[in-house]
């Protein structure tokens, strides 16, 4: 994670922790709310704080839900039970409800008009979310709504959508033809909608007897080309933007029943009255319930950017990434990511090149050119040693390639190092020339011990030097080692 980032996360939880003692003495003192005997669920319909459903368990009588089974399903209705808003989902992490608004109908037959409906909505304190749009359905419609913000309710708008019996209707397209609709204005608590034709829809009745208008949230509804002829729906989706009361977040802070406690915060977004709650970043539950927002954990979700999985460590309300022992840098994928320490990449190039590769007789000889690889990696005379030790007429050109790998890594100025990726993908190349054209660098059946460089360059356990025989890579380690590397190189470092 960046570091302004990190700041930025702490220096919100370090203002949330100043109001965790006030959230203990309220849970204290003051009875559980909402109450634990409330309904959490009407139907398909979840009931969450500040909505309820009886005595106690909603916040104000805004919040009212009546869950009426008197018809063998259960249906909640928003407000008392005389009220016949269906509710079909709430959120509190949104502060919006969805509810089920009836669908406007204007329908003809051979005699003219036949029958017709004019729904409109009416709410006290919320209002028609912008997220809807007003659409209607028709080859012979106009179609518009009128509304109240607030005193003005002089507020609408609408469209006209025209077809004929041959006109190519395209599904999905709600644009102009068969189905047209417009943009819902903000802050609308009162909505009516109005349909008409230019010519009773004498001259396509077959094709399109009745226009339809509806508001609904935007997502929830395509058109299609049967709709014209018979659209099923008499409610669609709407939404609607909710706050508590009709203070400022300032003033409502210092009110007793003030709902945005621990790892809740007051978000005063809304333009509406009143004030809504929202989980900290890096928190998630019901905010307007004191203590329900807790920790995310990012890494297990995998929502978080460090190099690999592995690499990341939950911490209340965000995560860190770490490097491996001998790896430094921040472990992020567009960040330093993990670089090997100077003494890792000793480590490293002193195991490939102490490897069968070089065809050396004893175990002892081995040791004992890794020791002198060591020192004269340190003093930066690796091609020295690569010429005076072994002299050989040619060099395997993989020899020459890793140590060049080498030298970039244990430059002075980490800055100018690769990254842990970038060495690993160079590596990976290198070695997979060498099973291509060495026969000696053949795959061998021991998993425990193929590929313990390439792993090490992924994992953190790592300690030996001279058990590093890259003689013992396989090819199937690399085919494995491709799919964890194998990503973009990062370009900063
Ligand atoms: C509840 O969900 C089921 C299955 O998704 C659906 O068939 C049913 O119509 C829903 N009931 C209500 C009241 O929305
Ligand atoms: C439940 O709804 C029915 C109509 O569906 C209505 O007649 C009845 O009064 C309602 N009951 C309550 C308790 O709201
Ligand atoms: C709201 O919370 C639910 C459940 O925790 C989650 O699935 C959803 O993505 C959240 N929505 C937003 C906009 O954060
Ligand atoms: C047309 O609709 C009107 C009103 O519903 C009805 O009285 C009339 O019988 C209908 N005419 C035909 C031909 O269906
Ligand atoms: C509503 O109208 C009344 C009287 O015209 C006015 O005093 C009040 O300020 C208006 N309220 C808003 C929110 O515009
Ligand atoms: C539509 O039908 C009504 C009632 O039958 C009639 O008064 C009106 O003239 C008709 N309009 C058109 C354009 O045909
Ligand atoms: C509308 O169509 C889009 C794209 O085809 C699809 O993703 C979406 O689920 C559809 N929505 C509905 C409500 O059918
Ligand atoms: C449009 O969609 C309907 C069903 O939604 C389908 O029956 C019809 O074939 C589709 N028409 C075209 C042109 O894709
Ligand atoms: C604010 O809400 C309180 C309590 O619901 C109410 O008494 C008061 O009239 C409201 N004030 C305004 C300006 O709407
Ligand atoms: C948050 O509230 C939900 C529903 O009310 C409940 O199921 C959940 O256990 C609560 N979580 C915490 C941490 O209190
Ligand atoms: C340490 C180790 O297991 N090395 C093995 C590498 O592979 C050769 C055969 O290819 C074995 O003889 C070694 O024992």
């Amino acid at each position: 994670m960046h570091l302004n980032i990190l700041l930025a996360v702490m220096a919100v939880i370090a203002a949330s922790a100043q109001e965790v003692p006030a959230m203990a003495v309220i849970a204290a003192s003051a009875q559980e709310v909402p109450a634990a005997a409330c309904e959490t669920s009407c139907g398909n319909v979840s009931i969450t704080y500040p909505f309820g459903s009886g005595e106690g368990c909603y916040y104000s009588s805004d919040f009212l839900v009546t869950c009426n089974r008197s018809s063998g399903e259960p249906i909640p209705f928003f407000g008392p039970s005389s009220g016949n808003v269906v509710i079909s989902d709430m959120s509190t992490n949104t502060s919006e409800m969805e509810i089920m608004g009836l669908v406007a109908y204007d329908c003809y037959n051979i005699s003219g008009p036949a029958e017709r409906n004019q729904p409109w909505l009416s709410l006290r304190d919320f209002r028609i979310s912008s997220k809807n749009k007003f659409v209607a359905i028709g080859c012979d419609t106009y179609a518009y709504f009128s509304g109240r913000i607030g005193n003005d309710s002089g507020i609408g708008s609408g469209c006209v959508a025209m077809c004929g019996e041959n006109s190519v209707v395209i599904n999905g397209s709600c644009s102009g033809v068969g189905c047209c609709e417009v943009a819902v204005p903000e802050g609308m608590n009162y909505r009516e909608v109005f349909l008409n034709s230019f010519n009773n829809h004498s001259t396509i009745l077959d094709l399109n007897p009745c226009s339809y208008g509806f508001f609904v949230a935007q997502g929830k509804f395509n058109f299609s080309a049967t709709n014209l002829h018979d659209f099923k729906s008499d409610r669609m989706p709407m939404l609607l933007d909710w706050a508590i009361g009709n203070l400022t977040c300032d003033k409502a802070k210092d009110m007793e029943n003030f709902l945005c406690k621990g790892n809740s915060v007051c978000d005063q977004s809304y333009t509406g009255p009143g004030y809504r709650c929202r989980c900290l970043e890096g928190y998630e539950g019901n905010p307007y319930v004191a203590g329900n927002c807790t920790n995310i954990n990012e890494c297990e979700r995998g929502n978080h950017d460090c190099e690999d999985d592995d690499k990341c460590v939950d911490i209340e309300g965000s995560f860190r990434c770490t490097c491996p022992k001998g790896y430094s840098g921040d472990g992020t994928k567009d960040g330093t990511g993990c670089r090997a320490d100077e003494s890792t990449v000793i480590k490293i190039v002193a195991g490939v090149s102490t490897s069968k590769a070089l065809s050396f007789d004893g175990p002892e000889e081995e040791r004992s050119l890794a020791m002198y690889f060591l020192n004269s990696l340190k003093l930066g005379r690796l091609f020295n040693v690569l010429d005076e030790r072994l002299q050989l007429d040619d060099v395997p050109s993989e020899i020459m390639q890793v140590s060049r790998v080498a030298e970039r890594c244990l430059r002075v100025n980490g800055d100018e190092r690769p990254s842990m990726k970038e060495v690993a993908i160079e590596l990976q190349g290198i070695l997979a020339s060498m099973v291509r054209k060495h026969p000696w660098v053949q795959s061998s059946p021991n998993e425990d011990e193929d590929g313990y460089l390439l792993k090490e360059l992924s994992n953190n356990n790592f300690e030996s030097i001279n058990g590093v025989h890259a003689s013992n890579v396989s090819s199937s380690t690399f085919d494995s080692m491709s799919k964890q590397t194998m990503l973009p190189i990062p370009s900063g470092r």
